[in-house]
């Protein structure tokens, strides 16, 4: 609780007044002039700039016309570690197997506090289900940093895995949060990105809709094939209305592919 007081001589005022008091977590004795707070105060607020609050009120003389003067109270709020960290990413993409010492995702967290009731965080992965330990690592790369990734010699099938994350701050007493990051685990072209079919597998569509867009894909090419043979037959130039029908043909089943794989 905070108690402060407007002071000015007090012959010439008649009464006391909040002016400008964003957060509403003051008051002011309208008599006699002292300031309590009302709320509780948060330094993550934001409506505090570089930890400092800022009120501003009015002393109102007895005069006529009533004159009056402004005073500004600053409030320099001290933190405390009332914010656990959340992990950053929440979404992330591995490819199932490339080499394991370097495919990982880096985590890190977010801390609405301040030093020391933010960073170096600390990483692990919880003991229940079993499967997280038996399947993930976690190894520290920095203090604000680490990496997550398969274990060595596990085999997962392309999915999107939620894997739980404990993450601690360095307050004292230290706060932590559980959260989820989502794995996308995926077969992957040279590049290390996700290949098509391998992104509709990993949204978990199954095999009867890999069969099907496979189906697709089996149509597509009978329809181009089509094309050609019915231009062949009028001895005419296979382009440019083939190209033209082709690039329709492929923009047609492209959206359906892009939509099954979200
Ligand atoms: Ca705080
Ligand atoms: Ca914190």
């Amino acid at each position: 609780m905070l108690t402060a007081a407007l002071y000015v001589p007090h012959c010439c005022v008649s009464r006391y007044a909040k002016l400008n008091d964003p957060a509403l977590w003051l008051s002011i004795n309208r008599t006699s002039g002292q300031i309590v707070t009302i709320a509780t105060l948060d330094r993550e607020s934001t409506y505090v700039k570089n930890n400092v609050y800022e009120a501003t009120f009015l002393a109102i003389d007895n005069g006529s016309p009533p004159a009056s003067a402004t005073g500004t109270l600053q409030i320099y709020l001290i933190d405390i570690n009332d914010n656990p960290p959340v992990l950053v990413p929440r979404e992330a993409q591995l490819c199932e197997r490339v080499n394991r010492n370097t495919n990982g995702v880096n985590i890190t967290a977010a801390d609405s506090d301040t030093d020391p009731n933010a960073g170096p965080f600390v990483f692990e992965l919880p003991n229940y289900p079993a499967s997280i330990r038996r399947n993930w690592t976690i190894s520290r790369i920095s203090g604000d940093y680490a990496r997550l990734g398969l274990r060595y010699q596990v085999y997962l099938e392309s999915g999107v895995y939620e894997v739980p994350i404990l993450v601690s701050d360095s307050g004292n007493p230290p706060l932590s949060n559980r959260s989820i990051i989502k794995v996308k685990v995926c077969p992957c072209d040279r590049n290390g990105d996700c290949t098509t079919l391998g992104a509709v597998a990993a949204a978990g569509l199954g095999t009867g809709a890999i069969i099907s867009i496979l189906i697709c894909i089996i149509i597509l090419l009978c329809e181009y094939l089509s094309q050609f043979k019915d231009q062949k037959t009028k001895n005419t130039s296979a382009t440019p209305e083939a190209d033209v029908n082709f690039q329709k043909i492929l923009r047609k089943y492209e959206v359906f592919l892009l939509a099954l794989s979200f």
